[in-house]
């Protein structure tokens, strides 16, 4: 079972790509699991419950669970991870699962998520706050297995020069993969697979199951 966390800052799309990874990897016939992090809400897991639960009915409702943190999103995920280890469990015992995601309730660029809780780490930004990001660094930015930069398709309104946003990336990640995508317009976001099918190694996935 592999476990993938999912972080960057509120509004970024960590809820919208886990919808659209969780769709993908469950029509190459994964079994699924989402945890959602909210600091004083349930919002996320609702929203996830009525799209792949209610409208796609691609995932049973057991395979959500949604925590509701209550203090800082950054102590859930990494300082004192137990609530999501427990989380993790619990879905682990109902059915067998092949992946899990756990969406951070939200963060600043130094954020990460404690090795317990994930293998594997995505950080999430956008183009909406311009393209000062990837060139401020911080842990976040530059230790995440994958960066995503979203909502590339937001670019143009706020003046973000993606190719700059390319090379600040490039050089404060060195080598380690970023993927600029769209989950508006869906640009992107083949790459964006063939990149996890490729960390992933998902062809030793398929092996085990
Ligand atoms: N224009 C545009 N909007 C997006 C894109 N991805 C997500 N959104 C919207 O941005 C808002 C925040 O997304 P959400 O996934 O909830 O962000 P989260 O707080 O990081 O989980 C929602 O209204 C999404 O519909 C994108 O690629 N382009
Ligand atoms: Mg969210």
């Amino acid at each position: 079972m592999i476990k993938i966390g999912v972080l960057g800052p509120v509004g970024s799309g960590k809820t919208t790509l886990i919808e659209f990874l969780a769709k993908e990897f469950i029509k190459m016939k994964f079994k699924v699991g989402i945890v959602t992090n909210d600091v004083v809400s349930n919002f996320d897991a609702v929203r996830i419950y009525s799209d792949l639960v209610l409208k796609d009915k691609v995932l049973p409702k057991e395979n959500i669970v949604g925590l509701v943190t209550g203090g800082c999103p950054h102590t859930a995920i990494r300082e004192d991870p137990s609530l999501n280890m427990r989380a993790i469990e619990t879905l682990s015992r109902k059915s067998k699962l092949d992946i899990i995601f756990i969406e951070s309730g939200g963060d600043n660029v130094m954020s990460t998520f404690s090795p317990l809780l994930s293998d594997y780490s995505i950080f999430v930004l956008d183009t909406s706050a311009g393209d000062k990001y990837p060139r401020k660094g911080g842990l976040g930015i530059t230790q995440s297995d994958l960066l995503v930069i979203n909502k590339i398709d937001l670019a143009p309104y706020v003046g973000a020069d993606l190719s700059k946003m390319r090379e600040d990336a490039e050089s404060v990640r060195e080598g380690k993969p970023t993927a600029f995508i769209s989950l508006r317009t869906m640009e992107g976001t083949e790459e964006l697979m063939r990149i996890l099918l490729e960390d992933l190694n998902i062809e030793g996935l398929l092996g085990n199951k």
